[in-house]
């Protein structure tokens, strides 16, 4: 049996690919150490092969049995999802539909990272311009489509937070919050569902985080 004696998870100083899976944690009362690493040590330890698959986010877990660092966003935010209550641990027909949408996440999140790591700015802009004229809004017309199919009840999947949502929400965030530059903060305005949906989420997060701050307290 492996009970969990400590969690510390591993990311940059900002939310990114673990903004999602804080917020799961904090929702959900677990404890866990949140270790920001400033990137110049992050290629430090990059380098003497401290990360399983050479990026982050890491959970290392610390339980009964032993210790193990993991890897990848998905699997860590689906860890947390069902030690906070915010996957549907009984239910494998809703479970497979927020596997669907973090998925969805992570393409999104794949077709930014070329353009991200792009030094040359004026490749960098084209390459934005791309992503805006096309690319963006195919994907998130495909977003749009999951959460009508869902009824429009404001979250991805039924009627009710998951870490779908906090995954999105952390995605779109990073779309219209002005620091990627070429991609204007008025990108989801015309994404009506989607718009409603994440302020919907933005108001729930906070509900939620509040609540679990004065449930600890
Ligand atoms: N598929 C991985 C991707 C991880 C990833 O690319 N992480 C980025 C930060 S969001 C990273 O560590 N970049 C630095 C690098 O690769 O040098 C996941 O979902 O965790």
């Amino acid at each position: 049996m492996h009970n969990i004696v400590k969690l510390h998870l591993r990311y940059f100083p900002f939310p990114g690919r673990a903004g999602a899976i804080r917020d799961t944690f904090q929702i959900g009362s677990v404890d866990f150490e949140d270790v920001h690493v400033p990137y110049e040590q992050f290629q430090g330890l990059k380098a003497a092969d401290e990360f399983p698959f050479g990026a982050l986010p890491v959970l290392d877990v610390e339980t009964t049995m032993g210790k193990m660092r993991v890897a990848q966003s998905n699997a860590i935010l689906r860890f947390a999802g069902r030690l906070a209550g915010l996957y549907p641990v009984d239910n494998a027909v809703l479970a497979l539909k927020v596997d669907e949408a973090l998925d969805l996440g992570e393409e999104i999140n794949e077709l930014l990272e070329p353009s991200l790591r792009e030094q040359d700015n004026e490749k960098k802009m084209a390459m934005r311009k791309v992503l805006v004229d096309e690319t963006l809004p195919c994907w998130l017309g495909y977003f749009e489509r999951l959460l009508v199919a869902n009824g429009r009840t404001g979250f991805i999947v039924d009627d009710s937070l998951s870490v779908a949502d906090l995954k999105l929400y952390w995605i779109c965030d990073f779309l219209t919050n002005g620091s990627l530059d070429g991609i204007p903060t008025s990108l989801l305005d015309r994404f009506e569902t989607i718009t409603d949906w994440y302020k919907n989420i933005g108001r729930v997060r906070e509900l939620r985080l509040a609540e679990a701050s004065r449930t600890a307290s």
